[in-house]
């Protein structure tokens, strides 16, 4: 198996705590995400995103992108179950990780900073200002969901689908400097996630291409 990824990328980081969960095998293959204007617009690259886009997986004649549809391949494959048997938890699973990787990473991704600040001339501070506003809303309305939900993790004390995708949120929040002591909950489930071992291999940090 391969995965094409960025130790940055939100997306990426998903994948990798789903991979070292699952205890799989497999090639990170870095794709620099900024570098002569970002090798994911590259032409090789493009045949295998051709939305320029990763996380790329790989595994025999299957190639697969969106993280979410190749966690839960992988989900499939081995393992402990990152989503529900019962319908009712899948679906709660699945909506705090939708109100992440849906309704929060795609308008703080790089390339939609890099139209605000660049295209829209709202520069650095129109950029962190985009950012706080964004995580602030998405934050406050998961907080709110975890009073409901949360146990030791988002959803009840198994790790799920939800937790993968909250997790590199928090990263790329505390990267850009957002103040996160108003979501205390979030951030308690957060740090009783980072303890796990599969979550400390897929840090960005830990990756090959970090640059630290
Ligand atoms: N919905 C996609 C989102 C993928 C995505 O936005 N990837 C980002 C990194 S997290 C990316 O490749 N950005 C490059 C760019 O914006 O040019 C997924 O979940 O895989």
């Amino acid at each position: 198996m391969q995965l094409y990824g960025y130790w940055r990328s939100s997306a990426s980081y998903r994948v990798r705590i789903a991979l070292h969960l699952k205890a799989l095998d497999f090639e990170y293959k870095a794709v620099h995400l900024i570098k002569d204007g970002g090798e994911q617009k590259s032409a090789d690259y493009g045949q295998l995103n051709p939305a320029q886009l990763v996380p790329t997986l790989v595994d025999g004649d299957l190639q697969l992108n969106q993280s979410l549809a190749i966690i839960e391949y992988l989900d499939s494959l081995s393992g402990p179950r990152l989503l529900p048997e019962d319908a009712k938890q899948a679906a709660i699973v699945r909506m705090l990780a939708y109100d992440m990787a849906c309704d929060l990473q795609p308008i703080v991704n790089l390339r939609i900073l890099q139209y605000v600040s660049g295209t829209l001339e709202a520069g650095d501070e129109g950029r962190s200002a985009w950012i706080k506003h964004w995580v602030d809303k998405a934050f406050t309305a998961f907080e709110s969901r975890l009073q409901t939900y949360a146990g030791t993790y988002c959803v009840g004390d198994q790790v799920t689908l939800a937790d993968l995708c909250l997790v590199p949120q928090v990263y790329n929040a505390q990267r850009f400097g957002v103040d996160l002591t108003p979501y205390p909950t979030l951030m308690a489930v957060h740090d009783r996630l980072q303890q796990l071992p599969a979550f400390a291999k897929a840090r960005p940090e830990a990756q090959p291409d970090a640059v630290v």
